[in-house]
């Protein structure tokens, strides 16, 4: 597709491992269903940390509004993320490890002041609701999109 009839991505949706992707691929339909832009790329705050921080560099320099990070175990993306960035960061932990995502959930939402992660639920329910949540950040400016986000919680 030509640069110029690329649509502005306005989500940039992290996951830690190409393992996350079945379950994040709900994020990326519920967006699509509200009419925004998102893109999915695989970075890992742990195996390839030089990547997610340019990711964020390249984001923030390309109008990404919301960052969505969703990871399991130690799930540093979130956190890594927010680090690199004062755009809204959305953190979806994932289930799949001994503690069914109980570790994921205390690694994401337990940032330090200053520097926040928006938490939502451990695995699918979270990952609809990130995408959810990221639209009603943008149809702040955005009336149509409120309107749609209106429409897809009602039913
Ligand atoms: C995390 O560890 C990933 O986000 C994933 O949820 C989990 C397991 O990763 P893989 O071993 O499947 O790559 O970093």
């Amino acid at each position: 597709m030509p640069e110029s009839q690329k649509a502005t991505v306005r989500v940039l949706i992290l996951i830690g491992s190409e393992s996350d992707r079945t379950v994040m691929s709900k994020t990326v339909d519920t967006l699509n269903e509200l009419g925004v832009a998102s893109r999915l790329e695989v970075a890992s705050a742990h195996r390839t940390p030089e990547r997610v921080r340019e990711l964020v560099a390249s984001g923030d320099r390309d109008g990404v509004c919301v960052y969505i990070c969703a990871a399991g175990m130690a799930a540093h993306l979130a956190g890594t993320v927010a680090a690199h960035t004062t755009r809204p960061v959305i953190g979806v932990p994932l289930a799949g490890s001994t503690l069914f995502g109980f570790d994921s959930l205390l690694s994401t939402v337990q940032m330090p002041r200053g520097v926040p992660v928006a938490t939502v639920a451990i695995g699918e329910h979270g990952a609809v609701n990130a995408a959810i949540l990221a639209a009603q950040i943008l149809a702040v400016g955005d009336p149509a999109l409120a309107e749609r986000v209106a429409k897809r919680r009602a039913g």
